[in-house]
C-alpha cells in the first residue's frame, strides 16, 4: 500500500474514536485531511469541530461541518491529529505543517488525543525529523543560538512561512531527543518561544498506525 493509502486507512479508522453528538478536535496535515473527508460522512452525527489551522477550517467548512472557536468550548472528548514522528510512549514531534501552536491548544482542550499516522512516523527516539519551533520573529536568532548551545542543534528559519499566528518557524536539525518532556519544559521557557514541536506533556493516548497489514492500535 502507498503512504497515501495508509493515511486514508487511518483517517477512516479514526471515525470510530469520534463520540457522537460532541464537538471533535481536528488537527492538521495530509493524514488529518483524510480524516476530515471521512468525518464528512457523519457530519450530522457531531455537534461541530474545533480546528487547529486555517487550512483544516477551510476543509471542514467546505464539507459543511460547523467550526467552533476554541473559546466556545471548555473541553472536547477527542482530538484527532497527525504527527511527524511518534515514539512508543506517544511522545511526538509535530509542526511540519506549521500548525503546532493551535494543535497544542486544541490538544490541551481534549480529554483524549488520538494520533493517526502511517507506519513511517513510528520511531524509537524522536529527533530525526527537524524539530519545528514557533518563535516571535524578533527572537529567531537568539532561540537558534540557544539550540546550538544547549543541544548542539542546527536551527534554521523555515523560509517563506508565516504561521496562522503571524510568527516564524525554526526547524532544528541534529537533535537526539532522549527526554522529550525535559526538552519541552526547558525550551518552553526560552524568551520568544511560542511553541516547541515536542508533544510530551500533551502526548497521544492512542495511536492508530497505518501498516500494510492494516491499522494497528498502539496504546
Ligand atoms: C500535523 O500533522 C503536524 O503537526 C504534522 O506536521 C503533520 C503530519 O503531517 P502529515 O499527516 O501530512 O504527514 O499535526
Amino acid at each position: 500500500m502507498t503512504q497515501d493509502e495508509l493515511k486514508a486507512l487511518v483517517g477512516q479508522a479514526a471515525l470510530a474514536e469520534v463520540v457522537p453528538g460532541t464537538v471533535v478536535g481536528v488537527g492538521t496535515g495530509s493524514t488529518v485531511n483524510c480524516f476530515i473527508d471521512a468525518l464528512a460522512t457523519m457530519k450530522d452525527q457531531i455537534a461541530g469541530a474545533v480546528s487547529s489551522s486555517v487550512k483544516s477550517t477551510e476543509r471542514l467548512q467546505a464539507h459543511g461541518i460547523r467550526v467552533l472557536d476554541a473559546n466556545e468550548v471548555e473541553s472536547i472528548p477527542v482530538y484527532i491529529d497527525g504527527a511527524d514522528e511518534i515514539d512508543h510512549h506517544g511522545n511526538m514531534i509535530k509542526g511540519g505543517g506549521a500548525a503546532l501552536t493551535r494543535e497544542k491548544i486544541v490538544a490541551d482542550l481534549a480529554q483524549r488525543f488520538v494520533c493517526i499516522a502511517d507506519a513511517s512516523k513510528l520511531v524509537d527516539a524522536l529527533g530525526r525529523f527537524p524539530l519545528p519551533v514557533e518563535v516571535i520573529p524578533m527572537a529567531a536568532a537568539q532561540v537558534a543560538r540557544r539550540f546550538g548551545q544547549a543541544y548542539g542543534g542546527d536551527a534554521r528559519v523555515r523560509e517563506g512561512v508565516v504561521t496562522d499566528n503571524g510568527n516564524l518557524l525554526l526547524d532544528v536539525r541534529g537533535l537526539s531527543i532522549t527526554d522529550p518532556a525535559a526538552m519541552e519544559a526547558e525550551v518552553n521557557q526560552w524568551p520568544g518561544v511560542v511553541t516547541v514541536g515536542v508533544f510530551a506533556r500533551h502526548k497521544a493516548r492512542v495511536c492508530l498506525l497505518g501498516t500494510p497489514e492494516g491499522v494497528k492500535t498502539l496504546r
